[in-house]
């Protein structure tokens, strides 16, 4: 991974101004929409780390719109960044994982949509295992229609402007990008700020990690289960075997991926015919971030970010990482796929 590091401490707030400076035409609504949710970040990680303190861990006995169990802190995060998004009034609609519909937000004629996966990887939330928010912003079109509709949210990732994930670890990160490469802040919680630690992140282009749930390994396609059998052989020139890495949370493993290299996958499968993964909230934006470091991302066909989406929760299958590895990974797929026809 390179990355400019500078010795003085710079804030999140400080950098996001000093970008939107190189623009001279720029509103200030984006810095603002980011700013937002770095404030809504730091009142959910703060929630995080005393979870178990404040009895918040658990179910609330609800489900949300994919029929899985709410946990509290899932609902917690989702109010968070929705009201500190509404409080500015540059977004007109937010669409969440946690949100069967869209939710207009107060600001009807405000000109971005934002999809927020508030809290991923929550099956890792009791067990105190690393989980994340992630959000993906867009410019609403036609921009002056003042009707927002569920139809405006569906663009394609190449259209995103901004896109983001935080990530609760052993410190909290915010890793965000405009499109202009990808800069990361680590929240320092005696002074209660994001402050910048990597930026114009570069990932390897190949990567000795990979990261898939192999407990599905029987349900996969040919292609694939060769290539989780070619990364395990023994080959010093490639770096293999491989180390298998996988945490359950994509954020985190994509996180990993980004400043490590190697590849996640999550394929379609018996149990998720169209993958897991949801393509709005978690591959468009994790896409982004990859794309920008220098890795790929792809559904197995196409580009993860060109996929038209047809509906805001669908899900997909997804490849993504160094760029070395995901090709590799397409190579297995496409020999076997020709095999079984
Ligand atoms: P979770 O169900 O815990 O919220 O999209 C959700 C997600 O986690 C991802 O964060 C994670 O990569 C994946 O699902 C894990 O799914 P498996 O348990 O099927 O591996």
């Amino acid at each position: 991974m390179v990355s400019t590091k500078d010795s003085r401490l710079v804030t999140l707030e400080e950098y996001i101004i000093q970008s939107q400076n190189r623009f001279p035409g720029a509103t200030g609504e984006l810095s603002q929409l980011l700013r937002d949710i770095g404030l809504a970040a730091k009142i959910i990680s703060r929630e995080v780390n005393k979870a178990g303190i404040t009895n918040i861990l658990g179910y609330d006995g609800s489900t949300n719109v994919h029929g899985e169990s709410v946990k509290k802190l899932d609902l917690f995060a989702d109010q968070q960044l929705i009201s500190a998004l509404d409080r500015s009034l540059i977004t007109c609609m937010v669409i969440s994982e946690e949100n069967d519909g869209v939710v207009k937000l107060g600001s009807k004629g405000g000109k971005y949509i934002v999809y927020l996966d508030p809290l991923d990887g929550s099956s890792n939330i009791d067990v105190n295992v690393s989980i994340g928010s992630i959000f993906s912003v867009y410019m609403r079109e036609p921009r002056f229609d003042p009707t927002v509709r569920e139809e405006d949210a569906l663009q394609p990732g190449v259209r995103q402007v901004a896109a983001g994930y935080v990530l609760y670890g052993s410190s909290t990160i915010l890793a965000y990008t405009t499109g202009l490469g990808v800069s990361i802040f680590t929240l320092d919680p005696s002074i209660g700020e994001f402050i910048l630690s990597d930026r114009g992140i570069k990932m390897p282009e190949h990567g000795a990690i990979y990261s898939i749930n192999e407990g599905s390994y029987n349900s996969w396609d040919e292609g694939l289960k060769k290539y989780i059998k070619y990364c395990q052989e023994e080959d010093p020139d490639t770096n293999r075997p491989y180390s298998a890495r996988y945490i359950g949370s994509m954020v985190a493993d994509i996180h990993r991926t980004l400043m490590k290299g190697g590849i996640f996958i999550y394929p379609h499968s018996k149990k998720y015919p169209n993958g897991k993964l949801r393509l709005m909230y978690e591959c468009n934006p994790l896409s982004f971030i990859i794309e920008q470091a220098g890795g790929v991302a792809t559904d197995g066909q196409t580009r993860i970010m060109e996929l038209q989406p047809k509906s805001i929760h669908e899900q997909t299958p997804i490849y993504i990482g160094s760029k070395k590895n995901v090709q590799t990974v397409m190579e297995f797929l496409e020999e076997h796929a020709t095999v079984e026809q």
